[in-house]
């Protein structure tokens, strides 16, 4: 048995100069850290985030009351655990918080330490962190779904939609994916620039050019494509999260402009812009609470596309069973610190592949150098990862660390289907 024998936690900084979650755990002279990512357009449902909202040195974002709640509470009471049994762990932290959201202990805390768990025992069990998850033995590598314009809440530029992305369907492995990206990002590049639109980027690392229509942005997209040589929906498909939490208001939506519109006309446009850029993905098409409009929506795109929840889920299982009972869509976005904890992740991607769900690992908008995503995804055969453009460090960081997971698979590494 690796017994835990020290467990400390310090403030550091998120992608977006945010403070932010690091926790270290020991097993004797061994140890390993994990830093908590944080978002912009949160769920209302997800786990809750502890700030010192109170405390004027930060702003109000500082973390130091979550630092302390691992210093002096959870490292108490994880003293002398088995390092390898991560379901007993996270189930301490649970009843340590006994609350439904995390607002004792604060899913940011717990996070960290149950990440940091995941990786001091696959660094005693000398494997590779996607090896220490064991949904598979037989691994497969996510398709990336990168992000090239921003806009919502992660820009400001007035685009409604909040990611426009772009996925390499084509690709054979993942370095020929991170390779067709490549190529469009640049081609992208070169054409903002010709147009006199600024290149400089949003927090995912896609352009944030001074545009507001989204058949402006998608037109952009489809250009790059083209000049990439490629076929858009065959080699690379254009793939959207809408975010549409930010964008309801009296059941009325201003995704396709800033002109707010019925549901069912909101419908009538997605379902155009769909058939004209040939979209293969949308995540977020309408808010957390609107289940009627995602059912609608499901039945209106019939299956041809990807629906994906992310604030709808917040990557909570009870959640997750009423949209399928409900058919609101027929994939999840995976983002661990929407739930807090490691196990609880886990059970939901099992949970979601069962029914037939695609599982997309994903980033937060405030992100850090922790690669900890990209070994999820591949331990858990999810089939898509998201992670921004291939752009700042703390993006490009998941990305590179899946090259080395396909390095080290050798011979074996192949592609996940779509
Ligand atoms: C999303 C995420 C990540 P945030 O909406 O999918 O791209 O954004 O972290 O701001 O919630
Ligand atoms: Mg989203």
């Amino acid at each position: 048995m690796n017994k835990i024998t020290k467990l400390v936690a310090r403030q550091v900084f998120d992608s977006r100069g945010n403070p932010t979650v690091e926790a270290e755990i020991f097993s004797n002279n061994i140890s390993s850290k994990a830093i908590c990512p944080s978002g912009a357009s949160t769920g209302s449902f997800e786990a809750y985030e502890k700030r010192d909202k109170y405390k004027k040195d930060y702003n109000g974002k500082s973390v130091f009351n979550a630092v302390k709640i691992i210093n002096k509470i959870i490292s108490k009471k994880l003293k002398n655990q088995n390092v390898h049994n991560q379901e007993k762990i996270d189930h301490i932290l649970l009843k340590l918080d006994g609350t439904k959201q995390k607002t004792k202990l604060g899913a940011n805390s717990m996070l960290a330490v149950s990440m940091a768990v995941k990786k001091l025992s696959s660094k005693i069990k000398k494997i590779p962190l996607y090896k220490n998850f064991l949904i598979k033995n037989n691994f497969s590598l996510p398709y990336p779904l990168m992000n090239i314009i921003n806009g919502g809440v992660h820009a400001n530029n007035g685009l409604q939609i909040q990611e426009f992305m772009i996925r390499p369907d084509g690709a054979k492995s993942f370095t020929k994916a991170v390779n067709m990206c490549f190529i469009v990002i640049n081609n992208l590049k070169k054409i903002l620039k010709k147009k006199k639109l600024s290149t400089s980027v949003g927090d995912e690392g896609g352009f944030a050019p001074m545009i507001s229509s989204n058949s402006q942005a998608l037109s952009l997209i489809i250009k790059a494509i083209k000049m990439s040589g490629y076929v858009n929906g065959k080699d690379i498909s254009i793939c959207l999260d809408v975010a549409a939490n930010e964008l309801f208001k009296k059941n009325k939506y201003s995704i396709h402009s800033k002109k707010f519109i019925s549901i069912q006309k909101s419908i009538t446009e997605y379902l155009k812009l769909i058939k004209k850029y040939k979209i293969k993905s949308i995540e977020d098409p309408f808010a957390e609470n609107d289940w009627l409009s995602w059912n609608k929506f499901m039945s209106a795109t019939n299956k041809k596309i990807q629906v994906v929840g992310d604030d709808l889920y917040v990557t909570n299982l009870e959640r997750l069973k009423v949209g399928f009972l409900n058919q609101s869509s027929n994939a999840i976005l995976i983002k661990l610190n929407q739930i807090g904890t490691v196990t609880e992740t886990i059970e939901v991607i099992k949970f979601a592949q069962n029914i037939g769900f695609n599982t997309i690992i994903s980033h937060r908008s405030g992100e850090s150098e922790d690669t900890f995503i990209a070994d999820l995804s591949v331990g858990t055969n999810s089939n898509q990862i998201k992670s921004g453009s291939l752009c700042r460090s703390e993006r490009v960081a998941k990305y590179n660390q899946i090259l080395r997971i396909e390095e080290n698979l050798g011979k074996k590494a192949k592609m996940n289907k779509l």
